[in-house]
């Protein structure tokens, strides 16, 4: 069965640099894969993506190494079952609250007796290889994001869940959980304390520690600490903010349209 990179880079104690799909489009996919990032995330949750544009997203990813993620709209174990078995090597599922809740997420990732996933990996089979089944339970990666009040005050619970391969920290629903403004390159004191919290139990508990950033600024610094999935940039971020930038360093010209909204966020 293909290896999955990401989990590699894990074992091996390094961390994993990725990006963000919200453009529902196997050529921005493709596009984005050619960039040197160790893995991308199909968005469900936030991004303009329903599953009819992750099969074409992932089978574009597929052309090259990078480790394709999906991040489902919910914790239901019926959407993880078919993007994994559309051919994603990972689930990112968000809004994780309890033990409970993340026990739910684990188990759709894991055949029978581990856990209660339906066996069906037509694309994956493809893209894994035939001894797909054998190998899946090892290969796949369960990642639940901590945003939540609850998550918050039941990080350890979750976090220590078995068979979860680590814990993402979506920035700006925490900062909301935590009275704060929905920012997501956070300085807030309260919104590092949190996050440094939630590193210390990930490597108490043997799991990775995932984190979602706007900038190389604060991808650098979460690596530093030793997370060790960082997400740098989205497609629409990059692409928006590039353009606004040059926009702006035009001289001699006035834009009939002012641009709007934010150019960089990622969600
Ligand atoms: C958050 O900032 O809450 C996220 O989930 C990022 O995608
Ligand atoms: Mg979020």
């Amino acid at each position: 069965m293909r290896m999955n990179n990401v989990k590699k880079l894990w074992r091996e104690g390094k961390p994993a640099i990725g990006a963000w799909l919200s453009i529902p489009h196997c050529f921005s996919a493709e596009g984005m894969a050619h960039t040197g990032v160790d893995w991308l995330c199909v968005d469900m949750q936030h991004g303009c993506i329903d599953y009819s544009d992750v099969v074409p997203m992932l089978t574009a990813i597929s052309t090259t190494n990078v480790t394709p993620f999906v991040r489902v709209p919910w914790n239901e174990p019926a959407m993880i079952m078919k993007v994994l078995d559309a051919g994603a090597y990972g689930v990112i599922v968000p809004m994780v609250s309890n033990r409970e809740e993340a026990e739910r997420a684990v188990a759709a990732c894991r055949y029978p007796p581990t856990g209660m996933r339906s066996n069906g990996p037509n694309r994956a089979m493809y893209y894994g290889g035939p001894d797909y089944q054998k190998h899946a339970d090892r290969e796949m990666a369960c990642i639940v994001m901590i945003e939540t009040p609850e998550g918050i005050e039941k990080m350890e619970e979750i976090i220590s869940t078995p068979g979860l391969d680590g814990a993402y920290i979506g920035p700006t629903d925490l900062a909301l959980a935590l009275g704060l403004p929905p920012v997501m390159d956070n300085d807030e004191p309260l919104h590092i304390a949190t996050v440094n919290r939630m590193l210390e139990l990930c490597k108490k508990h043997n799991v990775i520690a995932g984190m979602h950033t706007n900038s190389s600024k604060f991808t650098q610094r979460y690596i530093d600490q030793g997370f060790q999935m960082v997400m740098l940039v989205s497609d629409r971020g990059a692409m928006t903010s590039f353009v606004k930038a040059e926009v702006a360093r035009l001289t001699g010209w006035t834009p009939a349209t002012p641009s709007a909204g934010q150019g960089t966020g990622g969600y």
